[in-house]
């Protein structure tokens, strides 16, 4: 392996692992993330259990939650300012707001909770317990392959090559679609490195992306939103297929997803270039739907509540196309 091969690695932190053979793009995608999941095992886990009701070993709630009769921002500021509460974020379901104590008082939280549950304007107040979550990443197999499988690989490697020549040659225009038909390979350094893209997987195991590129299929006005710990919008090979509309920030209630820089936040990144890597600019990998919309939601950077998955999930649900929930319970 090069050393230029590996500063790209490094630099692009993006996912390289796909599979299936679907030509709708939406199934590719779907698929893709099927094939993603079956590969990756969970590494770290993030937050308390929630089991703790069967073991009356509770952790803190972390969320307080309100739910008026129907949205009025307004009169939710209003009510959590007279309890000594601040809104946080936007609301959720139409008419649920994340409020968050001033005072880290027990005694203090306890009258608060049982005052809003006495307040009219009040339909229902829940504290949110932390459930375990965990994030997910890669699992390498350094196996050697099975001498049957090589004698396979042998047999069928020039027929292979000889289709894989042929269509990696095509650059023109779809008649059917009136697409442009992309011009193969692609240069994008890691590209070839996509086992699942390019036929490289062990028994020449391919997800025929690339026929569906040439069919014209590679995400045009599809948007996805990633809900992980968050999304790199201004990364090179994401930034001019970043969704605004597809991303926000649950964690610290704004509206940039960008994941904090400490090390351990990059899972969502890498989903989101196995998704939609810009295809051809010379930078890193190529998305499996390289024309599709991407952006992210950081939701699991934090607590994960039962609340703040609802919030996720209910974003934007008349412009996002795809939702893929990264996290694993
Ligand atoms: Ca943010
Ligand atoms: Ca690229």
């Amino acid at each position: 392996m090069s050393a230029q091969y590996q500063q790209q690695q490094h630099k692009c932190r993006l996912a390289i692992r796909t599979g299936s053979s679907l030509i709708s793009i939406k199934r590719i995608l779907l698929l893709s993330i099927i094939i993603f999941n079956c590969l990756i095992i969970t590494s770290a886990i993030e937050h308390d259990s929630l089991e703790c009701e069967k073991t009356g070993d509770c952790p803190e709630p972390s969320h307080t939650v309100i739910k008026l009769h129907k949205r009025d921002d307004e009169l939710a500021r209003r009510i959590a300012a007279e309890h000594g509460m601040v809104v946080k974020g936007q609301p959720f379901l139409d008419s649920h707001y994340f409020v968050e104590h001033s005072s880290s008082d027990h005694r203090r939280k306890r009258s608060v909770i049982a005052s809003l549950n006495d307040h009219p304007d009040v339909r229902w107040v829940s504290e949110q317990r932390p459930k375990r979550r965990t994030k997910r990443d890669y699992m390498f197999n350094d196996n050697e392959v099975p001498e049957e499988e090589k004698f396979h690989e042998s047999m069928v490697k020039e027929t292979f090559r000889q289709r894989r020549r042929k269509r990696e040659q095509i650059a023109s225009i779809n008649p059917d679609t009136k697409l442009p038909v992309p011009k193969l390979p692609f240069p994008d350094p890691l590209y070839e490195a996509q086992w699942y893209l390019v036929g490289k997987a062990v028994g020449n195991y391919d997800m025929n992306v690339r026929e569906a590129w040439a069919l014209g299929y590679a995400g045009r006005n599809v948007s996805v939103s990633i809900l992980d710990d968050g999304i790199q919008r201004n990364h090179p090979d994401l930034a001019e297929n970043y969704d605004p509309l597809a991303s926000t920030d649950i964690n610290d209630h704004d509206d940039d997803p960008t994941p904090q820089d400490n090390g351990d936040n990059k899972h969502g990144t890498r989903c989101a270039g196995e998704v939609a890597s810009i295809a051809g600019n010379n930078q890193c990998g190529v998305g499996v739907a390289y024309h599709a919309k991407i952006g992210g939601v950081r939701m699991l950077d934090g607590p994960v509540s039962d609340s703040v998955e609802a919030a996720s999930l209910n974003l934007n649900q008349d412009h996002i196309d795809i939702c893929i929930m990264g996290p694993r319970r």
